[in-house]
């Protein structure tokens, strides 16, 4: 069978162009931990505060260099405020919102999520800078969206 010369370039092109897609989008989901925030787990929002773990959230230590954040997002702030963890850690976070839709950001990481009330979002992240991590909500969640931050230090 002859194929023309053209054709063969232009399916060589469309044969690159995938392969260099599947690449990028492998490298980023297996060797960078890009993923997106899971939607796997159900909650009744108006239950969430007296639904486990969520009737207790918190900070707490799982293993070595090894934490778990239970947190809930509602207006205008994130429950617990407070988490220091040293350089090296991972933190596990589970939030869910007891309101409205808000976000969960960490800017210059990549911990970025959308919290849906009726949804548990899980996301991990190992920290290797020392500093003062924001959690920010990045979804217009009222009045108060402004002020709706909480740290997360990372200590040396
Ligand atoms: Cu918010």
């Amino acid at each position: 069978m002859h194929i023309h010369r053209y054709e063969k370039i232009w399916l060589w092109s469309g044969a690159v162009c995938l392969t260099l897609f599947l690449l990028i989008v492998g490298v980023s989901a297996f060797a960078m931990g890009n993923q997106p925030p899971s939607h796997m787990e159900t909650i009744d929002p108006e239950k969430a505060v007296t639904t486990p773990p969520f009737d207790n959230p918190g900070f707490t230590k799982v293993g070595e260099k090894e934490y778990e954040a239970v947190m809930l997002a509602q207006a205008f702030t994130y429950t617990p405020s407070k988490m220091s963890v040293p350089k090296g850690s991972t933190v596990h976070f589970k939030v869910t919102s007891t309101d409205v839709v808000h976000g969960f950001e960490i800017p210059s990481t990549n911990v970025n999520m959308m919290i849906t009330p009726g949804y548990v979002s899980e996301i991990s992240y190992t920290f290797t800078k020392p500093g003062k991590y924001l959690i920010l909500c990045n979804e217009y969640c009222g009045a108060g969206h402004q002020v709706m931050a909480v740290t997360l230090e990372v200590t040396a």
